[in-house]
């Protein structure tokens, strides 16, 4: 009696622990910790690497779309090759350019899976001739220079017979639970695989073909999180993700959520089309980038390889032009944070992240000396971000007897100047503290 006694103590004792045990794997960790290495990385690089390289044609829409018909499209399978694919090279050029982290298409809405899936055929290694996985060799690559890797994934496929949407005028069907049911079991399947290669973030597409109860969206935070407690889910996920993601367009003012990352095409397409040749220019893309870390958040840019694995030349040349500005001007890039509001600086602004310095990003030939109005800090150093002058400055018009601050002249040597942006480095004394009250009529001063 005294052994069943204690084996149940020791029953009950298990199942509270278990209980326990249970409760805590539920706890996530709070979004700032998990997100600390996202919000400070500020650039990274999208890779839209897919069979519609082949055709040069738009990804997943031409069909859907019906610019094509499905069977053409498939055609392409046939012509991806990757046969001069070198992730290593790949992975050299992403840190070149200054990212801190990439991410690649594992499948896309044409539901190819670029790895070796167990779950349906529709992937590289059974259905193109580069008969590879080609994820696992750029998760490999990617760690090795020492960069976060994020892995794209559509939630819908258009190519799965049991997904209901096909094409923008056919569907398969309305209302079949049992269908969606296999769907739902597929999508888990890959979901589980691709947990194997622990990524560090998961960014998420096509969420808008269904609701959050259907996708079991928070099943799938779950399953992610509960195999990388510190892994990362962009937005579309509807509503159980992490961080908002602006496509294309540019924030016009500041986005209200903390963590964001704009994703951006070099040039007006997201996977390889030899015919669009309306690439940004190294210039624009810079100035793009400190509009992104102005308000704080991160850029997210695109490149796209052609079939065979290899990256296009013009591709290959903004990434080393911006990787020439990251270098110079690290210290005004990683771990900054919002700047101040334009009414005190005509421009682009951020901060480091205890706030006792203020970046100027100067993207044109200023006339004159800059202006910055309402800083009620002292200025302690001015330097030229990546060169290291020191520049002086001068205050003008404070009355003694107004709270108003005067306003700060700086001067940049035309020599000094950086040929895309120059940045400017003010410490100062103390965090920053900026003068925000309406100024009233001479008495109230
Ligand atoms: O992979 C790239 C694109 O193929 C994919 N996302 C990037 C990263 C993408 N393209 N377009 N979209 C995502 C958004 C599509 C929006 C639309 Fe709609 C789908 C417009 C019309 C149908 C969703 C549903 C928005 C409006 C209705």
């Amino acid at each position: 009696m005294k052994h069943v006694n204690s084996l149940i103590s020791i029953i009950i004792f298990c199942l509270f622990l278990n209980v326990f045990n249970t409760n805590a794997q539920q706890k996530e960790i709070p979004k700032e910790e998990r997100l600390a290495w996202f919000k400070d990385a500020k650039l990274g690089i999208f890779i839209h690497w897919g069979i519609y390289a082949v055709n040069g044609i738009d990804e997943s829409w031409s069909f859907y779309n019906n610019y094509i018909s499905y069977t053409d499209y498939m055609k392409q399978l046939n012509g991806f090759t990757a046969k001069n694919y070198n992730p290593n090279e790949w992975a050299k050029l992403i840190k070149e350019s200054g990212a801190k982290y990439t991410i690649i298409t594992t499948k896309h809405h044409d539901g190819v899976a670029l790895w070796d899936s167990k779950f349906g055929t529709l992937n590289t290694v059974k259905k193109t001739p580069a008969k590879k996985d080609l994820i696992k060799p750029f998760v490999k690559a990617v760690r090795k220079q020492n960069l976060k890797v994020g892995l794209y994934y559509s939630l819908l496929d258009w190519s799965y017979p049991n997904y209901p949407n096909f094409t923008r005028t056919e569907s398969r069907y309305k209302k079949d639970e049992k269908r969606w049911a296999d769907f739902t079991k597929y999508n888990f399947g890959q979901l589980n695989e691709l947990t194997t290669f622990n990524p560090d973030l998961y960014w998420f597409d096509g969420d808008w073909e269904q609701p959050a109860e259907k996708w079991k969206a928070k099943e799938i935070r779950a399953l992610l999180l509960a195999k990388n407690p510190n892994t990362i889910i962009n937005s579309r996920l509807q509503g159980y993700g992490d961080y908002a993601t602006p496509e294309q367009g540019i924030p016009i003012t500041k986005p209200t959520s903390k963590f964001w990352e704009l994703c951006m095409t070099l040039n007006n397409s997201w996977g390889y089309q030899p015919n669009d040749k309306n690439y940004k220019t190294v210039n624009q893309i810079i100035r793009i980038f400190v509009d992104c870390i102005s308000m704080g958040g991160n850029l997210l840019l695109d490149i796209a390889p052609k079939p065979d694995g290899t990256i296009p030349s013009e591709q290959v040349a903004i990434l080393k032009g911006l990787g020439r500005w990251t270098k110079k001007h690290k210290e005004a890039i990683y771990g900054t944070r919002a700047g101040i509001p334009k009414e005190h600086f005509n421009g682009y602004t951020a901060l480091s992240k205890d706030k006792t310095i203020l970046y100027l990003y100067v993207d044109n030939k200023p006339n004159g000396p800059l202006l910055i109005k309402g800083l009620k800090n002292k200025v302690n150093r001015i330097w030229v971000v990546g060169n290291g002058t020191k520049l002086s400055h001068k205050v003008i018009g404070k009355q003694y007897w107004s709270s108003v601050p005067g306003m700060l002249y700086i001067d940049v040597p035309e020599k000094v100047q950086d040929k895309d942006v120059t940045v400017i480095a003010i410490l100062l004394k103390g965090k920053v503290a900026l003068f925000r009250e309406e100024v009233k009529a001479i008495e109230s001063n």
